[in-house]
């Protein structure tokens, strides 16, 4: 399709959804107004910097082998900055503690320091993304018990809780340097794989470590902390102290935003129906969006009717302002760099799906009691011509349009990782 057909079908697309009363237009600025939070972890299946031969422990998995993963910091540098130019829109990069530029050195999490993420903030500056971050509580043989902040013992909860206090720290600075608040999301491995009876002594330990960190104030100018719950992991199959009831009420009573992650639930318990009870309590939430396989699988993040739900639930909340979207998958298996495109790209037409809905009219069905009319709308709009909208948006930010973004990721495999052996 030449730029006149594309031309051509948005004008065609912006007087279907006008007929409906949608603003198209203005749906495309506020989708190119929201931010995703781009996970460097998917460039490299969670290895990081600081031992990436070490195991990945905590209960979470990459599987296969796909080649080309990013093996030093400069290479996953590259990769983000390959990413960037294939998706439309500002975004953000979340940092995971252990991506620290450590130069040569072992620097254990209990010593990391602002300087280690330095060349992260002068590159992210460079690139004109901001950056959130996320202290590391596993891989490390002080996480091998399967408990950290909550851990029996009380030195491996100091250890822990230093490298929480440590992270708060690099995190508040990034967020000074960059003039806006950088998120740190906090997830604990924390668990058991069998019948635990301490459950309410490991609880309690989590409460009080966390408190005793967070009791140290910095401006939200800076920092924005939030934790993010699980329901299991392998390993943890019976007990996780990070549940979701215990972060809820953790948030709830200390005012402070909340992550959810849509593979943390049962099979078929769904966090865009948790959007609207949550936002009624906690300030903000932090969403890892991912695609569960049957478990946690942290697949990649496509357009399915979840992502579809969670989208729209917040958009007709009318607090996307107070909701911030991360993306937390890890593929081992396939082109990395076209996972994070597939992901990103498809949370976006997501939100822009959920901005170009006649939200107004279906409440009035809804309302009247007119629900085969509100059903009917809810079908036909899944066959409106949004994509149209997403490409002219696409074209606009001058990236690839529809599937032009696949020959470019071909190509940088070809000249790119494919030579990393
Ligand atoms: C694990 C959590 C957590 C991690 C990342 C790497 O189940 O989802 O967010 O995936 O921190
Ligand atoms: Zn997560």
């Amino acid at each position: 399709m030449n730029e006149k057909t594309r031309e051509q079908a948005y004008e065609v697309a912006k007087a279907q959804y006008a007929a409906l009363g949608v603003n198209a237009d203005k749906a495309i600025e506020t989708l190119n107004s929201v931010p995703i939070s781009i996970h460097c972890w998917q460039a490299d299946d969670v290895s990081g910097f600081e031992n990436p031969e070490g195991e990945l422990t905590g209960g979470i998995q990459t599987t296969g082998n796909y080649p080309g993963k990013a093996r030093n910091i400069d290479e996953l540098k590259a990769d983000l900055e390959k990413v960037l130019t294939l998706v439309p829109g500002k975004h953000r990069i979340s940092l995971h503690a252990t991506y620290g530029d450590f130069g040569n050195t072992f620097v254990d999490r209990d010593q990391i320091e602002p300087k280690h993420f330095q060349s992260w903030i002068d590159w992210a500056k460079k690139h004109d993304v901001k950056l959130d971050f996320n202290s590391t509580f596993f891989s490390h043989p002080k996480s091998s018990s399967g408990y950290t902040l909550s851990d029996f013992d009380p030195e491996i909860r100091a250890f822990w809780k230093e490298h929480l206090r440590r992270c708060r720290l690099i995190a508040a600075e990034i967020g000074r340097q960059q003039g806006d608040p950088c998120i740190h999301n906090i997830w604990i491995p924390d668990g058991e794989k069998d019948k635990t009876v301490s459950r309410y002594e490991h609880r309690r330990l989590l409460k009080e470590s966390l408190d005793e960190v967070l009791a140290e104030k910095i401006s939200t100018d800076y920092l924005k902390d939030c934790i993010e719950c699980k329901l299991f992991g392998i390993g943890s199959e019976s007990f996780v102290t990070g549940s979701h009831e215990f972060y809820m009420g953790y948030t709830v009573k200390n005012n402070m935003m909340l992550t959810l992650d849509s593979g943390h639930f049962h099979p078929t318990e769904v966090i865009s129906d948790k959007l609207s009870s949550v936002l009624l309590f906690v300030p903000e939430v932090n969403l890892h969006v991912s695609r569960p396989e049957r478990w946690d699988s942290d697949h990649v993040v496509i357009l399915d009717n979840e992502l579809l739900a969670i989208a729209q639930e917040i958009v007709r909340s009318g607090h996307l302002q107070r909701v911030h979207f991360g993306l937390d998958f890890f593929d081992a298996s396939i082109n990395r760099i076209g996972a994070y495109v597939i992901g990103i790209r498809s949370t976006q037409k997501a939100i822009l799906q959920a901005l170009l809905e006649p939200t107004e009219t279906l409440r009035d069905f809804e309302k009247e009691d007119k629900n085969f009319q509100r059903l009917a709308y809810l079908e036909e709009l899944k066959a409106m011509p949004w994509s149209d909208l997403y490409n002219y948006y696409c074209e606009q930010q001058g990236v690839p349009v529809g599937d032009a973004y696949i020959k470019e990721i071909q190509a940088y495999e070809e000249n790119v990782t494919s030579k990393r052996v």
